[in-house]
């Protein structure tokens, strides 16, 4: 089946972190597909990989980078497709990596979530909301999720009993 979603990390030491995005695709049975890839290391397979897995007919790509963090704006640069970043965490809080995300000048936007986990959950949610659009059986699982979580909440017991 091809990918649906396209989640790139700028190195394996994002994986910690991006296997909750993963985990949440999974979740709601939507097709992905994962790379390591760099805007800095790897700039020509980067290109070489946006191209190609656009052809097999993705729809929404995830961009996870730390530090100087450039992927998701060179990722967003070579494609028309929506672009969710998600700025990892770092020695210095994962600010570096949420300015370098967030801060595209007007032209190329990147659609950028919360730093670390959260934003690697929401960016899950995010494409699966964005492909919901077009897709009735996404809508329903993600309604699904939300109903679920709502309930795991009122569940919980009074954690001062
Ligand atoms: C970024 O540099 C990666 O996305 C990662 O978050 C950070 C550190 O990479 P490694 O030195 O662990 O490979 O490009």
């Amino acid at each position: 089946m091809s990918p649906a979603v396209a989640v790139i990390m700028g190195s394996s030491s994002d994986w910690e972190t991006m296997e909750h995005c993963v985990t949440t695709l999974q979740e709601l049975e939507i097709p992905y597909e994962v790379r390591v890839l760099s805007a800095h290391r790897t700039p020509g397979a980067l290109e070489a990989y946006v191209t190609d897995v656009e052809a097999r007919g993705v729809q929404v790509f995830v961009a996870a980078a730390g530090g100087a963090a450039h992927l998701a704006g060179v990722v967003a640069s070579q494609t028309l497709k929506p672009v969710l970043g998600i700025p990892m965490g770092t020695q210095l809080g994962g600010l570096d990596s949420l300015l370098s995300t967030v801060q595209m000048p007007a032209g190329i936007p990147v659609g950028t979530l919360a730093i670390g986990r959260a934003g690697a959950v929401n960016a899950a949610l995010l494409a699966a909301a964005i492909l919901a659009r077009s897709e009735g059986d996404i809508e329903g699982r993600l309604r699904r999720f939300r109903e679920e979580q709502t309930q795991k909440i009122l569940n919980q017991p009074d954690p001062s009993a």
